[in-house]
């Protein structure tokens, strides 16, 4: 067997440019850590954006920058800054992001977009056939790169290529709006396997390509021309000893260890043992529900208003694609939204909404996790949420409550959670009042079977799941199929 090659939007590495010197930092992030035992040095490459343009790259230090990233077994797709105006923040941000998460009236189809789609698919296509060999495998990540698939393919008939998408798949009633939808379609089936969170989003991507390309589909196979494709879901783990070791090392930490955000959470407890925290931790994107949970708190508080001065909210936003128009808005709206609450509700002790509009450093996540008595995630459509499985590894004694809507791909597997519809103010706020009165025997019977499946599916058994399906569909026999 050849070597793999692993391709995504974004390098698993940072670069750092200090005086002309340049240092490749690996990332932390999930998929950077799932596909640590795939991608493991040796004989394997991971191929994408370093994150710089071209622009910001000076001459003199390409050359240095690619021998960074070849430490890491990685390998860079050079774009300008126009490539990603296109390809990132117009087609995959501004056409494809909204609409699978069926926000239509966000969704721009713009021949330019596409065009540059299709251009950069083609620049990261040309990379991987410049590095590839008829045995190995290749693995594409996510939505930026639908057309690649097929574009390998097409140069290499007999090479092995899975695809997995990480955002959720729309309904073919949806996904047919799209003007380049049988493009889009072709471009996945150029793979061998393509896998999805969930069986919702693999079915209805099994309905576009029977009623859109009419072609054969038996059960989870697609048949085109002599190949056989397979679909079929990976519901995506965490990195569970992680946030469980980090969470039992926090506990443990002196009072001179602890984090200054953890010193401020445990002064607060200790002032009122009986108040509690709700916890919101999503990148600032309006798929994530963020502005509609601030409206459904400020609507808890007037149904309940005996937890006045007993809750707080703390919202954590991570800065995102600041450079697409209804980010820009959303953030305007959420600012206001906080300050109008706050303006409103708050008293001399009591502030009910604590924002921080940035990216925390881990151990302060780890801090807000352990802190926080109910996490409250509610995404009006999310490919998995990883989020919600974080919290619960982190509650090393069982206690904690979640909240999880039921359009995140995660409810799927975390049936023991609270899970309500985002759009229900009715349901979260009498959630919220349940959460905060559920006795601690019956949060740990909910979390303890939870612990227990994030802890055997974890990102390392999904990533090699994902593999190993991928080996099995190549090796099956596809010569009773006429060429
Ligand atoms: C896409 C899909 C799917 C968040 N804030 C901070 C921080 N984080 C980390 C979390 C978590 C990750 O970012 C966010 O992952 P999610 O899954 O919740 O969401 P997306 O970024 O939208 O990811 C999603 C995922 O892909 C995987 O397939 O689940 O549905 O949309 O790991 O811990 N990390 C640090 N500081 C922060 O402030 N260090």
């Amino acid at each position: 067997m050849g070597k793999t090659i692993i391709i995504s939007n974004r390098l698993p590495v940072q670069l750092q440019i200090d005086q002309g010197e340049i240092t490749a930092i690996p990332s932390v992030g999930g998929l950077a850590t799932g596909m640590k035992s795939v991608h493991s040095g040796g004989d394997s490459l991971w191929i994408g954006w370093s994150g710089l343009t071209d622009e910001e790259i000076p001459d003199e230090l390409v050359s240095k920058i690619d021998k960074a990233l070849a430490e890491h077994g990685s390998s860079q797709v050079n774009l300008t800054e126009d490539e990603i105006d296109g390809y990132y923040y117009g087609f995959s941000n501004r056409t494809v992001w909204p609409l699978f998460h069926y926000f239509m009236e966000y969704t721009e189809f713009e021949q330019e977009f596409w065009d540059a789609y299709k251009a950069v698919n083609r620049k990261f296509a040309d990379a991987i056939l410049a590095e590839a060999e008829d045995d190995d495998t290749i693995w594409v990540h996510d939505y930026q790169l639908m057309l690649v698939p097929q574009m390998v393919r097409e140069e290499k008939p007999d090479i092995s290529i899975g695809f997995f998408l990480h955002i959720p798949f729309p309904s073919y009633e949806i996904f047919r709006t799209i003007p380049w939808r049988e493009e889009l379609l072709e471009g996945l089936l150029g793979s061998d396997l393509i896998g999805f969170h969930t069986y919702d989003y693999e079915r209805h991507f099994l309905s576009s390509v029977r009623r859109l390309l009419g072609l054969e589909v038996s059960f989870n196979d697609i048949s085109l021309d002599h190949r056989i494709i397979k679909v079929d879901s990976f519901p995506m783990g965490i990195d569970y000893k992680k946030f469980s070791e980090a969470a039992k090392k926090n506990e443990e930490s002196s009072e001179k260890g602890k984090s200054e955000l953890q010193k401020r959470l445990d002064t607060h407890k200790k002032a009122d043992p009986e108040a509690k925290f709700f916890l919101s931790i999503d990148r600032l994107d309006y798929s994530k529900g963020i502005a509609k949970r601030i409206y459904a708190f400020e609507y808890f508080l007037n149904k309940y208003p005996e937890y006045k001065e007993k809750v707080r909210l703390i919202v954590l936003a991570v800065p995102s694609r600041s450079n697409v128009p209804q980010y820009q808005l959303l953030k305007r709206e959420v600012d206001e939204l906080v300050g109008r609450i706050n303006g409103e509700f708050s008293t001399v002790s009591w502030t009910p909404i604590w924002y921080f509009y940035r990216s925390m450093p881990f151990e302060n996540l780890i801090d807000l996790y352990t802190s926080s008595d109910i996490a409250w995630l509610t995404p009006l459509r999310d490919g998995m949420n990883l989020v919600a499985k974080e919290y619960i590894a982190t509650r090393t004694d069982q206690t904690g409550v979640l909240i999880l809507s039921e359009m995140a791909g995660s409810a799927n597997e975390m049936n023991e959670s609270l899970l309500i519809n985002p759009n229900n103010f009715e349901q979260i706020a009498d959630a919220l009042h349940t959460a905060i009165n559920m006795p601690v025997e019956e949060q740990q019977e909910r979390n303890a079977p939870m612990q227990k499946r994030l802890e055997r599916y974890n990102v390392e058994k999904w990533a090699n799941d994902f593999m190993n399906s991928l080996v099995d569909q190549k090796r099956k026999d596809y010569s009773h199929i006429a060429r």
